[in-house]
């Protein structure tokens, strides 16, 4: 889509090394599906306080990563509705029925709190707390998100369809442990992430990931 082609896409550096870590990865799963170019641009964690004082004082009410600006130079930032705007505009990665409109929002809302609870725990200096988040808080996650894909045929989170609700638990899943997955526990993770891996429009996205980690 000619508004969004070309765009620059902002983000953290790698985070603890991790190129996949963080908020960044589904608006980059969501243009490279969708081949759509873009360039991917990360600020050091000293630069980024800098850079937000100065989008402020622009006038930009949502000053955090990622962020993205158009070619013609205009703002967007907050990942999940920017990701949900351009679907719209595309026309494609949305349910069609409102009632499944309602499902991938509110999915998307379990999304953000399992990322910000991610961004929390990463703060957090205390051995109780991270092993709590890494035990239980992430196997209720898991279990729920499971139990989703279980509601419909699969293999995506809508049935048959893609949507962006589906790059949005690839990024947990990639983000937790790297999309392995416990096959005996999780069977229907595991077809997911075949399928989303297989995908031929990804297909550069994740060799590109690959290099990235192999640059490491
Ligand atoms: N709801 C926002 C949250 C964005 C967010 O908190 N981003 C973090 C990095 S993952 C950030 O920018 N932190 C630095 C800051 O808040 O200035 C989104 O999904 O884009």
């Amino acid at each position: 889509m000619l508004e969004f082609e070309g765009s620059k896409i902002y983000y953290f550096q790698k985070i603890d090394d991790n190129p996949i870590y963080g908020r960044g990865e589904p608006l980059r799963l969501l243009f490279d599906d969708t081949d759509m170019d873009f360039e991917y641009i990360r600020y050091k964690y000293d630069e980024w306080p800098a850079v937000k004082q100065k989008l402020i004082l622009e006038g930009h009410r949502m000053p955090t990563l990622p962020f993205l600006i158009t070619k013609e130079g205009k703002f967007y930032g907050t990942s999940v509705p920017l990701i949900r705007f351009i679907c719209k505009k595309l026309n494609k990665y949305i349910p069609k029925l409102t009632e499944d409109e309602y499902l991938a929002d509110a999915y998307s809302d379990l999304y953000n709190d399992w990322m910000s609870k991610w961004a929390e725990i990463w703060l957090n200096s205390d051995p109780k707390v991270k092993e709590h988040y890494e035990t239980t808080y992430c196997d209720t996650q898991l279990d729920n998100w499971h139990n989703i894909l279980g509601d419909r045929d699969g293999p995506y989170v809508f049935g048959d369809k893609i949507s962006y609700t589906d790059f949005l638990l690839y990024q947990l899943l990639n983000h937790y442990n790297g999309a392995q997955i416990d096959t005996n526990k999780y069977p229907r993770f595991d077809k997911f992430v075949k399928i989303i891996q297989s995908r031929p429009s990804l297909k550069k996205h994740f060799e590109n990931e690959k290099k990235e980690f192999s640059e490491l």
